[in-house]
C-alpha cells in the first residue's frame, strides 16, 4: 500500500471560498496530502460592500474536534490559521501538547488583506506568547512580522532578516516572512531563517493578479511539505512553485476580490 500523508489544518471558513481552511484543504489536495479541518470561526462577507463579519465556533465544539484527529486518527502535519480569541489560543496550545503535534506551522493570522490593523489584539498576544514558542515554521507577513518580533515596521530585506532573529528568539525554529505586495519596489522577497542561516528569495512582483488567499495557502503549502517528509527548506522551494502558478492564474471572482488558481500545478 502506498504511503498516505496526513495533514491538518484549525483555521476558520472563508466562505468566498480563498482563503482559511478552504485554501488549505485545496492546497493539501493539490500537493498529495490528505487534509483534515479543526474549524475555528466562521467568516461571511456582506454581498453589499464585503465586510468581513466573524462567527466564532464553541470552544467545547473546537475541543471535540481536536480529539477526533488528535486522539482518534493522527497527523506528519498541522497548520494554524484564523484564531479570533485568547480562550482559542490556549485551547489550540494544549491540543498541541497533549496529542504531540510534529511538523507544527504557525501562521500567525493577524491581519486580513488591505488592511493592516491587527483585527483581536488579545488573540495576537496569545499566538505570541503561547504558539511562537511551539513553531517548528512561523510564517508571518510583514505586518504580522512587526507585532511579533516588536518592531515599529517591517517594510526592508533588512528589517525582514531582524525580524527573523527576533522572532527565532522567541522559540520558533524556522522563519518564513513573505513580503508580497507591502514591500516597496518592483521585487518581493521571501526570506527563510532556519536559526542559522537565510534564504532569500527575490520574484518580481507578478502584475494584474489577485492574492487574496495567497498567505493561508503559502503556508498550507509548506505544511504539505513537511508531511510528505521533506526538509523545511524543500518545503520552502516547493511551496513557492506552488504559489506562484496559483496567483499567476488567478481570476476576478466578483466585484470586490478574486481567487487563486490551486490546481495550476496539476
Ligand atoms: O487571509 C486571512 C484569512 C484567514 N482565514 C480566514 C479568512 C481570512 C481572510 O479573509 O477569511 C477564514
Amino acid at each position: 500500500m502506498a504511503e498516505n500523508y496526513k495533514a491538518l489544518t484549525i483555521a476558520g471558513s472563508d466562505t468566498s471560498g480563498g482563503a482559511g481552511m478552504e485554501a488549505d484543504l485545496k492546497t493539501f489536495e493539490e500537493m498529495g496530502v490528505y487534509g483534515m479541518v479543526v474549524l475555528t470561526v466562521i467568516v461571511a462577507q456582506n454581498p453589499k460592500d464585503w465586510a468581513h463579519d466573524i462567527f466564532p465556533i464553541e470552544l467545547d465544539t473546537v475541543k471535540r474536534q481536536l480529539a477526533t484527529v488528535g486522539d482518534g486518527i493522527g497527523i506528519n502535519a498541522m497548520k494554524t490559521g484564523m484564531l479570533s480569541s485568547d480562550k482559542l489560543v490556549d485551547t489550540v496550545e494544549e491540543a498541541i501538547k497533549k496529542y504531540n503535534f510534529k511538523n507544527v506551522v504557525i501562521d500567525p493570522v493577524m491581519v486580513c488583506k488591505g488592511i493592516d490593523a491587527i483585527m483581536v489584539p488579545e488573540a495576537a498576544k496569545a499566538i505570541k506568547a503561547k504558539l511562537i514558542p511551539f513553531a517548528d515554521v512561523v510564517t508571518p507577513n510583514t505586518v504580522e512580522a512587526a507585532y511579533i518580533a516588536d518592531m515599529e515596521k517591517v517594510e526592508t530585506v533588512e528589517d525582514i532578516k531582524e525580524a527573523c532573529i527576533k522572532i527565532n528568539k522567541l522559540g520558533a525554529k524556522n522563519i518564513i516572512i513573505k513580503s508580497g505586495s507591502r514591500v516597496e519596489g518592483d521585487y518581493m522577497v521571501d526570506v527563510l531563517f532556519d536559526g542559522k542561516d537565510f534564504t532569500i528569495e527575490r520574484k518580481l512582483k507578478q502584475k494584474n493578479i489577485y492574492n487574496s488567499g495567497a498567505g493561508c495557502t503559502f503556508s498550507a503549502a509548506i505544511t504539505a511539505g513537511l508531511a510528505k517528509g521533506l526538509s523545511v527548506n524543500e518545503a520552502f522551494k516547493a511551496a513557492q512553485n506552488f504559489i506562484d502558478k496559483a496567483v499567476a492564474n488567478s481570476f476576478k471572482i466578483n466585484e470586490f476580490t478574486g481567487a487563486l488558481a490551486h490546481w495550476k500545478t496539476r
